[in-house]
């Protein structure tokens, strides 16, 4: 399908030639933007920020670069390439056409599926609204928004597919993905992590790090469904999704290189002196990564799930690059659960495989964020330090599965609920951390200045110096 990046709506979807649809999406764009006022970055409206926006679908030249004021961001539609004769690639339907519509008796659990999908995306950037005014330079002011008005198209994705494959009540679930907001009492968003407040920018980089990995791991699933239309649009969103999480790993490292620096000044490692110094202690960042890898494995749901069975079975929601296995139907196969066996230690049970696919897909995801820790670890041995920075244990400060609600301290060993409250503030941010975060937040926006608690960039954005004014404030 060729582009139409002219229309009201840019997109590769053909919308010119199906005017109800047109219409619907037309009437739902002004909520959309209305929305992204009230709700999106605070007092950015008017900034020029050096965007990058989605105007293709091929491999080369996907994407344009320039100044832009956010509200006037070109938020399109597109779907990956088709591709020719593709079969659904597991379950029971294993090896039939893929769906071009969407089949009756699966109609509730897809909407379900993709309403889930969509509201991680506005609920993200309503968590990150307030960032901008403590950004700790341009750069990371102008990949803030980037990631914001991305998430913006990722939510526009999913309500194009509910207004043109589920009708009235898609209709009715695209605007309640504007009226749900994070962290609201009375109308949260659906999933844990994205009712969080993210108040900091440790916070966001933590965040970009594992959660919007999350993304990527639920995309890749979903870019797995026999319903074609889903799955080529998530092949498409795991496109942007990768610079969300260069945004989270660069941003880190910065972090860590700036502790190193202080560290390597001289006069020790206690984390006041660090802290003296202006700059973030390990022991800190430590507590950040318990906090946000464990909220974020819950986002993967029970470990024992037959919801998981059935959007596997029928073809729905496979495993993350499904392509690595050679059995796709997955009958045959069990994993071994860790379980807690309510004496206080675990004990392992061999599941069903179909009933363990959310486990299967958070290993790995665990191992994917393993590669990071890798990297920081080197980057503090080879500075001379012994500490070691880590991925508590998945039994930790679980909330969804079983270990949810159960007394385990970072190791993954059972305590007593009163050693768990005594310890609390060794292994997550206490209010004495947040409080010391907090006011390292101090906003930089002379271009190439960064503020004193993360090391520079390395690089800039496409050719341009990292120096370069990626946003005017105007
Ligand atoms: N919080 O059978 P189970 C992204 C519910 S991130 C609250 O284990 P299932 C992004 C669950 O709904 C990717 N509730 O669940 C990142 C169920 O409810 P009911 C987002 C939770 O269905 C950064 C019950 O517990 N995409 O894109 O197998 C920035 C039993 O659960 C939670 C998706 O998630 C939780 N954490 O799987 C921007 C993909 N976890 O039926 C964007 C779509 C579970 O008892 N969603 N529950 O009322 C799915 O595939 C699945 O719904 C889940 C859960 C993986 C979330
Ligand atoms: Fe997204
Ligand atoms: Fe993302």
């Amino acid at each position: 399908m060729a582009i139409d990046y002219w229309s009201a709506i840019p997109n590769n979807v053909g919308l010119a030639d199906n005017p109800a649809l047109q219409r619907a999406l037309a009437h739902w764009q002004p909520r959309f933007l209305e929305w992204w006022r009230e709700m999106g970055p605070v007092g950015a409206q008017h900034y020029e920020v050096y965007l990058r926006t989605a105007v293709a679908v091929d491999q080369q030249g996907w994407a344009q670069y320039g100044m832009v004021r956010m509200p006037e961001y070109r938020w399109g539609i597109f779907l990956a390439e088709p591709v020719p004769d593709r079969r659904i690639g597991f379950g029971d339907a294993y090896g039939e056409p893929v769906w071009q519509q969407v089949p009756g008796e699966l109609r509730a659990s897809l909407r379900r599926l993709i309403v889930t999908q969509g509201d991680t995306e506005p609920a993200s950037v309503e968590q990150q609204r307030r960032l901008g005014l403590t950004a700790p330079s341009l750069y990371d002011l102008r990949n803030l928004f980037q990631v914001n008005v991305e998430e913006g198209r990722h939510l526009w994705a999913m309500v194009y597919l509910l207004h043109a494959y589920f009708g009235r009540d898609g209709r009715e679930e695209a605007e309640e993905l504007l009226a749900r907001h994070s962290g609201d009492p009375d109308k949260p968003r659906i999933l844990g992590t994205f009712n969080e407040p993210i108040g900091d920018w440790l916070s966001f980089f933590l965040f970009t790090y594992f959660t919007d990995r999350d993304g990527r791991y639920q995309l890749k699933s979903l870019a797995e469904s026999g319903f074609d239309p889903l799955s080529r649009t998530c092949r498409f969103m795991l496109t942007e999704e990768a610079y969300h999480m260069f945004v989270g790993r660069t941003g880190i490292t910065r972090v860590v290189k700036r502790a190193l620096e202080v560290m390597r000044a001289g006069g020790g490692e206690e984390p006041d002196r660090i802290r003296a110094a202006g700059a973030i202690d390990l022991p800190t960042l430590q507590r950040y990564i318990n906090f946000w890898f464990s909220s974020s494995l819950d986002l993967f749901g029970a470990e024992i799930s037959s919801n998981a069975a059935s959007y596997f079975a029928t073809g729905l929601k496979g495993r993350p690059d499904e392509g690595q296995y050679d059995d796709h139907r997955a009958l045959d196969d069990r994993l071994t659960i860790d379980l807690p066996d309510g004496k206080g230690g675990s004990v392992g049970e061999k599941v069903p495989l179909r009933n363990a696919i959310n486990e299967v897909t958070r290993r790995a995801y665990i191992d994917d964020c393993q590669i990071g820790i890798r990297a920081w670890n080197r980057l503090i041995a080879a500075a001379g330090y012994d500490f070691r920075l880590f991925l508590p244990s998945p039994r930790f400060r679980r909330a969804v599965g079983v270990w949810a609600g159960v007394a385990v301290d970072p190791q993954g060993r059972p305590v007593s609920p009163g050693e768990w409250a005594a310890r609390r503030d060794e292994w997550l941010p206490s209010a004495g951390d947040r409080a010391f975060v907090d006011g390292l937040m101090q906003r930089v926006v002379e271009p190439g200045k960064v503020a004193g608690w993360l090391a520079p960039p390395e690089i800039g954005i496409g050719n341009l110096p990292a120096s370069y004014e990626y946003v005017r404030l105007n």
